[in-house]
């Protein structure tokens, strides 16, 4: 693991994914049967012969899609950076590859480059832009791998060689700055082969970062597992949690277990408060929409980061404290412990807190708020904060607790 995650990337805390290939065409249905995974693998779950997935690319046509709207709208819901599936397991590039004519400028009637689009409108806005690289998994190429399938008589080596390392090597020369790659399934990739992918993507752009998913530990942060957030703090190494906002990635039009925007600002405080970063998934259907559900959730994730940036980014890992509280999530940079609450309180009770409190405000407008000091039945730290009465029915808004001292001091039971 390197240092370069410290530029930008432990700082920035929040993240837009964006899934979008051919899939979006199927949206989650084949010949009549809906799938049972992830609707971006319905190529490999229901085993559809390369010719005929291919000729999805003549049915994309994405007429709505605005990268300049998704983009300005990431940056309205707080986020910071932007990671987009340039090349997913199925092998479209959704960009305009000279390496491959498999790509969305070359095979489809909307002959436009996705990826030059979000580049552009990322630049406008001020986000960082990533890019998703599917490095093993290569479902249309006869020599990139598969999972669930044979891959003994493949050349592994010459995908890589003939097919990733060009395209690698037109997206870092041709797209401006790309701030970080995002690998993904390594499967059977070498120590040696990992290395000569990362070696490449330096030696064009240094200051990327990437991912963990690169494999065999060589990138620059870790990736969790899918919607997998680590227990406790974890402060070893930079990390990353891909989360999706239903259960799917791609677009499937049967999905509609969305998750609440109460459940997403958990996690993403969760995410920052154990140390690490929250890359949360769109996935855009086949006109370029991404879903009206969706885009209400986020609007609500959003106005909750817009109203207390301060509490979120660039701050910095907290210890366990010992209670469980189902109504808060504590985040803190120094001298500020910021006590986010995500259930409606009158008056809110912090016990084994043994920190010196010179000010309490709501974040959201610096309004003050009365702090009392007591002790607890068996002589423990006890802090009240008394909140102002229009609040008392309210949930997601947060309280900042200026302390003396730098770091929280949680009290053992
Ligand atoms: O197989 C992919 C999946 O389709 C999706 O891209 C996720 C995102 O983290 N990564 C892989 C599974 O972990």
């Amino acid at each position: 693991m390197s240092d370069i995650t410290k530029q930008w990337f432990e700082k920035e805390k929040f993240g837009m994914f964006i899934h979008w290939g051919l899939y979006a065409v199927l949206a989650g249905e084949y010949k009549g049967k809906r799938t049972d995974h992830i609707a971006e693998w319905i190529m490999n779950t229901f085993d559809i012969p390369v010719e005929e997935y291919e000729k999805l690319a003549e049915q994309f046509n994405p007429r709505d899609f605005d990268a300049d709207d998704i983009v300005k709208k990431a940056k309205e819901w707080g986020m910071r950076y932007l990671v987009f599936t340039s090349k997913h397991h199925e092998g479209f590039a959704m960009y305009d590859s000279k390496a491959d004519d498999y790509n969305v400028v070359k095979k489809t009637p909307y002959g436009k480059d996705i990826l030059r689009q979000l580049s552009e409108a990322c630049e406008k806005y001020g986000i960082r832009f990533g890019i998703y690289y599917s490095q093993a998994q290569d479902w249309h190429d006869p020599n990139g791998l598969a999972a669930n399938y044979d891959n003994s008589a493949k050349d592994y080596q010459y995908y890589l060689d003939h097919k990733v390392k060009p395209q690698l090597r037109e997206l870092f020369t041709e797209y401006g700055k790309i701030s970080l790659i995002w690998f993904d399934t390594p499967m059977s990739t070498t120590p040696e082969q990992s290395r000569e992918l990362v070696e490449l993507v330096k030696s064009l752009q240094p200051d990327c970062v990437v991912s963990g998913r690169i494999g065999n530990g060589l990138g620059d942060y870790i990736t969790t597992g899918d919607n997998t957030i680590p227990r406790l703090p974890y402060g070893k190494n930079a990390w990353e949690i891909p989360a999706t906002i239903n259960d799917t990635w791609g677009y499937s039009k049967y999905d509609h277990k969305w998750k609440s925007a109460d459940e997403l600002i958990r996690l993403l405080l969760k995410a920052i408060s154990r140390g690490g970063n929250c890359l949360l998934n769109v996935g855009p259907d086949a006109m370029g929409r991404i879903p009206e559900e969706c885009t209400a959730i986020l609007d609500e994730v959003g106005a909750y980061v817009r109203n207390n940036a301060e509490a979120i980014y660039d701050t910095k890992i907290t210890a366990v404290y010992p209670y469980e509280l189902d109504w808060a999530e504590f985040t803190h940079r120094e001298h500020k412990l910021y006590v986010h609450i995500l259930k409606p309180k009158s008056i809110i009770e912090l016990l084994n807190i043994a920190n010196r409190v010179t000010r309490a405000y709501l974040v959201e407008d610096g309004r003050e708020c009365k702090v009392k000091y007591e002790k607890t039945c068996e002589g423990d730290a006890y802090i009240a904060v008394t909140l102002p009465e229009e609040l008392w029915d309210r949930k997601n808004y947060c309280i900042c607790l200026e302390t003396e001292e730098a770091e929280p001091v949680f009290e053992e039971i």
